[in-house]
C-alpha cells in the first residue's frame, strides 16, 4: 500500500468531526439560529451524490419564515460542528475538523413559496464557490476554518425579484478515494428577493441530478505524492455548472 493510501485511510478514520449550515446573516445582520432554513437534524453527512438528501440535507428542522434580501446583498452562511457552535469548549473540530478538505459551493433556485416549495423539483443555478488554490493548496474549507465557519457572497444583482431557496454546500474530500466516501454538508435557505433585475439564468441543474458517484470531483484520491491532501498542486474543477454571472 502507498504511503498516501495510509495516510488516506488514517484520516478517512478520524472522529467523526462533521458539521451543519445553521445560520445566515444578511449585510451582517445574524437572522438567528436555524430561521428561515432547512436544515438536517444532526451533523451527519449526505455520501450519496445521487440522493434526494443531497439537496438540502437529510430532512430535519424547518422554518416558516422566508429571510427578507435584496439583490446585491452580502449574504453570510455560518457552519459549526453541531447546532449551536463548538461540541465542548475548545473544540479543536470546530466549525469543522481541518481533515474535510474539499470545495464550499452555493447555489439558488427560483420558487413560487420559499417555505414550502420542493428543492428536488427546483431549477438551481450555482452563484458562487470557493475550490481550490493550486498556488496555495488552499481549499474552500480552509477559508471557511479560518473564518470560523461563514462563508460569504453576494446575492446576484440582475436576478428577478422573487422568492428563491439558497443552497450551500461543503463536499469534504478527505475519504473521496472510495465511492460514496465524499461527504456533502448542505442546508437551504428561504429568500425573497426584492430590489432585482430581469436576467433569468439560462442554463438551471436538478439537485440531485447535477452530480455522479463517479463525478472525477467527486470520486477523487486528494492525497499528493507526499501524503498530503493537496491534489499534488493540480487544478480542482469543483462539481456541477460554472458560476452564473450577471
Ligand atoms: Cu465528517
Amino acid at each position: 500500500m502507498k504511503l498516501s493510501a495510509v495516510a488516506a485511510l488514517a484520516f478517512g478514520v478520524a472522529a467523526e468531526a462533521h458539521c451543519i449550515f445553521q445560520k445566515v446573516t444578511v449585510n451582517g445582520a445574524d437572522q438567528g439560529s436555524l430561521v428561515g432554513l432547512r436544515a438536517p437534524s444532526n451533523n451527519n453527512p449526505v455520501q450519496d451524490a445521487t440522493s434526494n438528501s443531497l439537496t438540502c440535507g437529510t430532512p430535519g428542522s424547518t422554518s416558516s419564515r422566508v429571510i427578507e434580501v435584496k439583490a446585491g446583498d452580502r449574504i453570510g452562511a455560518w457552519y459549526q460542528h453541531i447546532i449551536g457552535g463548538p461540541q465542548f469548549p475548545n473544540d479543536p473540530d470546530n466549525p469543522i475538523a481541518a481533515s474535510h478538505k474539499g470545495p464550499v459551493t452555493a447555489y439558488m433556485a427560483k420558487v413560487d413559496n420559499a417555505a414550502t416549495a420542493s428543492p428536488q423539483s427546483a431549477k438551481w443555478f450555482k452563484i458562487w464557490e470557493d475550490t481550490f488554490d493550486t498556488s496555495t493548496r488552499v481549499w474552500g474549507v480552509d477559508n471557511l476554518i479560518k473564518n470560523n465557519g461563514w462563508v460569504n457572497f453576494p446575492i446576484p444583482t440582475c436576478i428577478p425579484n422573487g422568492q428563491y431557496l439558497l443552497r450551500v454546500e461543503i463536499a469534504a474530500l478527505h475519504s473521496a478515494y472510495a465511492q460514496n466516501g465524499v461527504q456533502f454538508y448542505t442546508s437551504c435557505a428561504q429568500l425573497s428577493v426584492s430590489g432585482g433585475g430581469s436576467t433569468t439564468p439560462s442554463s438551471t441543474v436538478s439537485i440531485p441530478g447535477v452530480y455522479s458517484k463517479s463525478d472525477p470531483s467527486i470520486l477523487i484520491n486528494i492525497y499528493g505524492q507526499a501524503g498530503k491532501p493537496d491534489n499534488d498542486g493540480k487544478p480542482y474543477p469543483a462539481h456541477g455548472p460554472a458560476v452564473f454571472t450577471c
